[in-house]
């Protein structure tokens, strides 16, 4: 076995560190790392943290890290920043939160920021997940800001997913509209001392009486947790939030839904490698060779449309394709 990979199959921190760095920066060797280590991956349970910015995911991660330990599970954490020239403190703040479990060897904790790469974020988190699978993590949470299309795609990556809501913010709603609804598998009313929070939990509880999802196997139950600054009622109630995932874990593996999930998994790997083998270096080829710049003033001036150079650029590739 490649050292890197047996390095990293027996949980060496290092190791793992800088291969996710790798990931991130999309260094090409940490593709082929990817590769060697992709048999060591699928084992660990995935969890995906999602809601507004400073809605308290990280403090909620923070306590799950506890809660698991407790139940001596190993955890890893990845933190996802996808809007980093905005919430630019946000990573340090993470880390600063959970320091606390930095000298514990059953905890591995990273950030993940974005650099723009086009669509490659959820590639890059579901790399890094795999990194931290290959380490034999049992569970593995993924935090990321709820706002965006591509967050919601990043959540294709978690086996179980809970989506943190605060009362007052004013943006339920709009979070509701951004898919989040679909998505979640657990709801938490966070900041649940907060004044509204009653209201939120019977809103919520109405909206899910009334979707599918009501009568889909799996009501996604919604947990209130108080102030983060109360420790013995946030112990208590992120111990219930805890029970409430696990219950989601058991519901998934006894009814078979874990591998429906699972597949969906791969097919958004294949996605995501697809475009970075196919769509990539098409749009890349045709930016450096100025071509793209061509095709857009075409389409502007309504000399063509956008169809008919997809068409023209698609043929063109395939025809490379047989002729090699
Ligand atoms: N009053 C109060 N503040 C809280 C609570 N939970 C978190 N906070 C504070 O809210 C702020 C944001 O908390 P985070 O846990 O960083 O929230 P986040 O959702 O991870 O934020 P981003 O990652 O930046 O989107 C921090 O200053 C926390 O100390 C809570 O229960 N009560
Ligand atoms: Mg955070």
């Amino acid at each position: 076995m490649d050292a890197t990979i047996k390095k990293i199959c027996a949980g060496d921190v290092r190791m793992a560190s800088r291969l996710i760095r790798d990931i991130e920066d999309k260094i090409p060797e940490a593709k082929a790392k990817i590769k060697k280590l992709y048999a060591h991956t699928g084992k660990s349970f995935i969890i995906g943290i999602t809601g507004a910015p400073g809605a308290g995911k990280s403090t909620l991660t923070d306590a799950l890290i506890e809660q698991l330990r407790k139940k001596n599970k190993t955890v890893g954490v990845l933190a996802v920043d996808p809007t980093s020239p905005f919430t630019g403190g946000a990573i340090l703040g993470d880390r600063i939160r959970m320091q606390r479990h930095a000298e514990d060897a059953g905890v591995f904790v990273r950030s993940l920021a974005t650099r723009g790469a086009l669509g490659g974020l959820s590639q890059s988190v579901g790399n890094a997940i795999h990194v931290m699978e290959a380490m034999g993590k049992d569970i593995i949470i993924v935090e990321t800001v709820g706002i965006g299309q591509q967050e919601i795609d990043i959540i294709n990556h978690a086996h179980s997913v809970a989506v943190v809501l605060v009362p007052g913010m004013g943006d339920e709603i709009q979070t509701m509209k951004a898919g989040l609804m679909e998505i979640a598998d657990v709801f938490v009313i966070n900041k649940a001392n907060r004044a509204g929070a009653m209201q939120l939990h019977t809103e919520l509880e109405g909206m899910l009486n009334l979707s599918s999802k009501a009568t889909d196997g799996w009501k996604p139950p919604v947990v209130m947790v108080g102030d983060a600054f109360e420790p013995q009622t946030f112990a208590a109630d992120t111990a219930a939030l805890t029970n409430k995932i696990e219950e989601h874990q058991l519901y998934l593996q006894e009814s078979g839904k874990l591998t429906e999930r699972m597949h969906r998994k791969a097919m958004t790997e294949i996605h995501d490698a697809l475009r970075d083998s196919l769509f990539e270096p098409i749009v890349n080829s045709l930016t450096t060779s100025g071509e793209m710049k061509r095709f857009a003033e075409k389409i502007k001036n309504r000399k063509t449309d956008p169809y008919t150079v997809a068409e023209e650029i698609a043929q063109r590739f395939f025809k490379h394709q047989e002729e090699k």
